[in-house]
């Protein structure tokens, strides 16, 4: 017997019990353990029934996704998963799986194998292969839609989103909810369906519907699928899957199955999604801020500032259940602030995001104030004012006045030095960025910035915090625009000087979004701003000396009063919708600026677009590797794949660079040097990488973050 597969012989009732930690995987043995099991079920005359379960805090969360990476073309690996289920499902004696914690992907298949599932009410169960760029591979499509419906299956294979067990009992996925002891339940359960036949789900052929039926239910998954998950091959590879169990019988339909998750598998999206998984995981690992680091308990927070950024984040933390006190300059910037709040809470209500109750909650957990005075008692600050370093100093001389000794003060700073701020206080060690993005209360990233002085427990507390508010954290070093932000300004200037050599707008965005970014660089400016860029640049005009070329057309849009989607112009113009339309005085006015700069006019092609923008951020991603403000590579994708609508199924600029292999990127770049300028030096990280045959993966993680 495995040692990861437990047998014991209950009065009749056999005990299988997968101990497999920390999730119980089906790692190599533990199929091969559920195999001895079946041999020892089927051959003891005193068993009449068999109970399946997961020790510890779970069922089975699936294949063991770090064998993955291990399986060759031509292995049987997986389909000895999909036989080994149709042997469960074979066995004479009724088995029933019962479900704690989580029955994912291949334990859901497992569960549906079995003759019966009974399960406590907040397990949850799903397929969420496709947010690993697969689809199930042992059965899922074949048996899901046989227990659950054709609607459920396909909508549960296709987003991958896991349901509650009580609404898996309403379905008819599980048989029954067990109050109380989940063992003693089952083995009760396992009794009462004891030498009655053992019911297959793979001859349940009633919830497949009709052709007619089913047309509709593909034809608008399909169209859900290319709308809301752009650019994935495998929630269109799951409907397919289950198409064919509409259409062929099971053992066909599974082989339909496996030959389109063999596909999956073997491609470079499921690679990337596959790294990105384990990537959300890894970054959460300081190995200088080990996880015994003590954190500092916030019960309650102060957010400075209502505008867009801090209204957002004072959502973030209400959402979390955490009461904020919200403080602005007067009393119109608050009422403001309260107002947009209001309404993107109504928004989340109509559609059906939130409920009112839990809206009308959290609108009294926010409570307004135009006194620093009442935040004596808060554990810690985010500061969200104007970006500027005079204010930010003057909030922070404020806050360290007022606030309790214990408290931390965070700044949402998206490029200023966090080290400057702390100068303006006593407790350095207490200050640290939390760099959230817009909008606040949707985007998942938050840069935590470490500052020379900031202390341990504040970092491991802003990490913990930030999962808690249903966020990731990511740890970067102070530099100006720290990760995400340093990156993504050459990558700016760099869709500026493809305009300026004579590339239309709309075709440098439309490169980059099919290219899967969520939208192209020009409109981002014109969403998130031009003036914030304009801004800094004009106050701090010793950062931007080392690129010999400076683009310029954003600066005379400003000029213009053309700051965006805000003024109803930028790169577009506005209707009073937001709806951005392409503007012939802008073509004309770039036209007309460049050839004055003397800059050549030429077509350029979309590959050329998109080698340029990505190397642009993949060369000072290394950068920022080399020099410490990052631990990882995989931090940096992290960072671009939540923070700034990087594909995900491409694993973010640093993968992606990776799998194109470093010598070519190399290579291209330094064609760029030659033919554009300066700026487009090899970053060193990359040349040395690049000549040793390595990749960025590979690389060490640092201890910590420079400062
Ligand atoms: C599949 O099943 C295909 C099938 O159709 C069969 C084909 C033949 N494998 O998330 P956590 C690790 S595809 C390996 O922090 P939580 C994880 O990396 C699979 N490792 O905990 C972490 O390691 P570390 C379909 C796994 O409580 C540790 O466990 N299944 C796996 O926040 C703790 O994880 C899925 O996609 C795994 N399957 O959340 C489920 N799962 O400590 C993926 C976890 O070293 N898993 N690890 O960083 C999850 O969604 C969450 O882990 C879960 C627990 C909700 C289960």
């Amino acid at each position: 017997m495995s040692d990861l597969v437990g047998v014991e012989n209950r009065d009749g009732i056999s005990l299988v019990t997968i101990d497999n930690p920390p999730v119980n995987a089906l790692s190599l043995g533990v199929p091969e353990g559920l195999a001895v099991a079946l041999d020892q079920i089927e051959k003891d005359s005193s068993i009449r029934a068999a109970v399946l379960m997961g020790a510890g805090r779970t069922f089975v969360a699936g294949a063991d996704i770090r064998e993955f990476g291990k399986i060759k073309p031509g292995s049987q690996r997986c389909a000895g998963h999909l036989a080994l289920f149709y042997r469960v499902e074979s066995c004479a004696k009724p088995i029933v799986a019962a479900i704690h914690g989580t029955a994912f992907g291949g334990g859901l298949e497992l569960a549906m194998s079995a003759h019966y599932r009974v399960a406590v009410a907040d397990a949850q169960l799903g397929q969420p292969e496709v947010k690993l760029g697969l689809i199930p591979g042992a059965g899922g499509t074949q048996r899901l839609p046989r227990l659950a419906g054709l609607a459920k299956a396909v909508e549960m294979c296709a987003q991958g989103n896991p349901i509650k067990a009580t609404e898996a009992h309403q379905l008819g996925i599980i048989d029954r909810i067990v109050e109380g002891d989940l063992l003693a339940g089952a083995i009760a359960f396992a009794k009462e369906v004891s030498g009655k036949p053992a019911p297959k789900t793979r001859e349940r052929n009633e919830e497949l519907g009709n052709a007619a039926e089913n047309a509709p239910i593909f034809a608008s998954a399909r169209q859900n699928a290319q709308r809301k998950q752009r650019g994935l091959m495998a929630p269109l590879a799951a409907i397919d899957a289950i198409e064919a169990a509409t259409r062929m019988r099971f053992e066909p339909g599974c082989e339909e199955e496996q030959r389109l998750f063999l596909q999956c598998l073997f491609s470079e999206q499921s690679k990337a999604l596959i790294h990105v998984f384990f990537g959300e995981r890894e970054v959460a690992k300081i190995p200088d801020v080990p996880k015994e680091t003590p954190t500092i308990p916030v019960n309650s927070v102060g957010v400075v500032g209502a505008g867009t950024m801090g209204g957002g984040i004072a959502m973030v933390f209400a959402n979390a259940g955490i009461p904020v006190l919200l403080k602005e300059a007067d009393q119109a910037a608050l009422d403001r602030g309260l107002r947009t709040i209001k309404n993107n809470y109504e928004i989340s209500v109509s559609r059906g995001r939130f409920t009112r109750a839990f809206v009308d909650q959290r609108m009294k957990l926010i409570r307004p104030t135009l006194s620093f005075e009442e935040f004596g008692g808060v554990d810690m600050i985010v500061e969200a004012v104007f970006e500027g370093m005079a204010l930010k100093k003057e909030v922070f001389a404020e806050l360290d006045r007022v606030c309790k000794p214990g408290a931390i003060l965070a700044s949402n700073t998206s490029s200023l030095s966090i080290d400057e701020i702390a100068k303006a206080t006593s407790r350095p060690h207490l200050v640290i960025g939390t760099h959230f993005f817009s909008p606040a209360n949707v985007m998942r990233l938050v840069e935590i910035v470490r500052g020379a002085a900031t202390s341990k427990e504040a970092i491991a507390t802003c990490m913990s915090l930030t999962k808690r508010l249903g966020k990731i954290g990511v740890l970067v070093g102070n530099c100006f625009g720290f990760v995400g932000n340093r990156m993504f300004g050459p990558y700016r200037r760099e869709a500026q000087f493809l305009v300026e050599e004579g590339a239309d707008i709309e075709a440098v965005d439309k490169a980059m979004y099919e290219f899967g970014m969520a939208m192209g660089p020009l409109a981002t400016g014109d969403l998130a701003g031009l003036d914030v860029g304009w801004r800094i640049r004009k106050e701090n005009p010793q950062l931007f000396k080392e690129a010999s070329r400076k683009a310029f057309i954003e600066d005379r849009l400003c000029e213009l009063g053309r700051f965006g989607q805000k003024t109803g112009a930028g790169w577009y113009k506005y209707d009073d919708k937001r709806q951005a339309a392409s503007d012939a005085e802008v073509s004309a006015l770039i036209s007309t600026w460049s050839t004055k700069a003397g800059i050549p006019q030429r077509m350029i092609a979309g590959e050329e677009i998109v080698e340029r923008l990505i190397y642009t951020l993949v060369n000072e991603g290394a950068r920022i590797l080399e020099e410490g403000y990052a631990l990882r590579a995989v931090d940096i994708d992290i960072i671009y794949l939540n923070g700034y609508g990087f594909p995900s199924y491409r694993g973010g600029p640093m993968w992606y660079a990776d799998r194109v292999g470093l010598r070519q990127v190399l290579q291209r770049i330094r064609e760029f040097e030659q033919r554009f300028g300066n700026w487009w030096k090899p970053a060193p990280l990359l040349v040395r990488l690049a000549g040793q045959g390595q990749t960025f993966s590979e690389l060490a993680a640092k201890q910590t973050v420079a400062a």
